[in-house]
């Protein structure tokens, strides 16, 4: 299909296998990051296998520059087709541990972020008469574990505010859905600052993650439904993942 789709958090891991995904199938794929290299590459790969894309560096966290890669898919593709939230954080730590400015900065990208893009793309979609937001959740926003207290607060709080979005927007034509995977092997692990944490967390991925294209198919499959398909969630798991 030959949509035009942005993609926040397109540097890497689920961003940047969707961005892949969807340009071998013809889609237009708008990538904003903060990484300026690793978006350049991406364009420059996936332009070498024939496909269409553009970047601009983006920090979700500032709503203007959310606005600005919006518009940069209308500006060069005409039109904005699928927003896919996607940009996200993990520093998992227990709540004694007082990490507030990782609290802030979880909800400043994984909360903020989601409803910049939303407020982006659904002036462009009204004028259109429709359009899909896609938001990346997680199997937190289903359950909170010890040191998931706030990211899975993010995610719970993307949750609903995406099935709030579904409820609204049917009407005028505008699909809402959320992913939410379980255990994927990205750098994500990364930013978990607490050292136990980030071993244990790692571990999993290591040892039974799905794959980012796992995720990024997912993805591929629900915007590939008729517009009178609405898929509102897709929950995956590693096999071997019990929570
Ligand atoms: O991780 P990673 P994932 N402004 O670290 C970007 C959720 N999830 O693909 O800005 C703009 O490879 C960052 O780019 P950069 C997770 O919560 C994951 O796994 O250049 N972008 C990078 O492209 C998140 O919502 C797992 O550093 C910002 C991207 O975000 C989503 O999957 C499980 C940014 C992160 O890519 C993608 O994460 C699950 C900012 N301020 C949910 N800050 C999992 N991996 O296990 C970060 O349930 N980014």
């Amino acid at each position: 299909e030959d949509k035009v789709v942005v993609i926040t958090g397109a540097s890497s891991g689920i961003g940047a296998a969707t961005a892949k995904v969807l340009a071998e199938k013809g889609a237009k794929v708008v990538l904003g990051a903060r990484r300026a290299d690793r978006l350049n590459e991406l364009v420059t790969a996936i332009t070498a296998n024939g496909g269409q894309a553009v970047a601009q560096v983006t920090d979700v966290t500032d709503q203007k520059q959310v606005q600005a890669l919006a518009d940069l898919a209308v500006a060069k593709f005409g039109r904005l087709d699928v927003m896919f939230n996607n940009a996200g954080l993990m520093p998992l730590s227990e709540l004694h541990l007082l990490k507030v400015a990782e609290w802030e900065r979880m909800i400043d990208v994984n909360i903020k972020g989601v409803l910049y893009g939303i407020a982006a793309a659904l002036p462009i979609m009204h004028q259109q008469g429709g359009g899909q937001i896609i938001a990346t959740d997680s199997v937190a926003g289903h359950f909170v574990h010890p040191n998931t207290a706030v990211y899975a607060g993010t995610k719970f709080a993307v949750r609903t505010i995406m099935e709030g979005l579904r409820q609204e927007e049917g009407k005028n034509h505008i699909r809402a859905m959320i992913v939410s995977p379980g255990a994927v092997e990205t750098e994500l692990y990364s930013t978990i600052t607490d050292p136990a944490v980030r071993e244990n967390t790692y571990h999993n991925e290591r040892s039974y993650g799905l794959k980012d294209i796992d995720v990024a198919n997912a993805v591929a499959y629900a915007i590939d439904q008729p517009e009178n398909v609405s898929i509102n969630e897709i929950l995956l798991r590693p096999t071997e993942q019990p929570l």
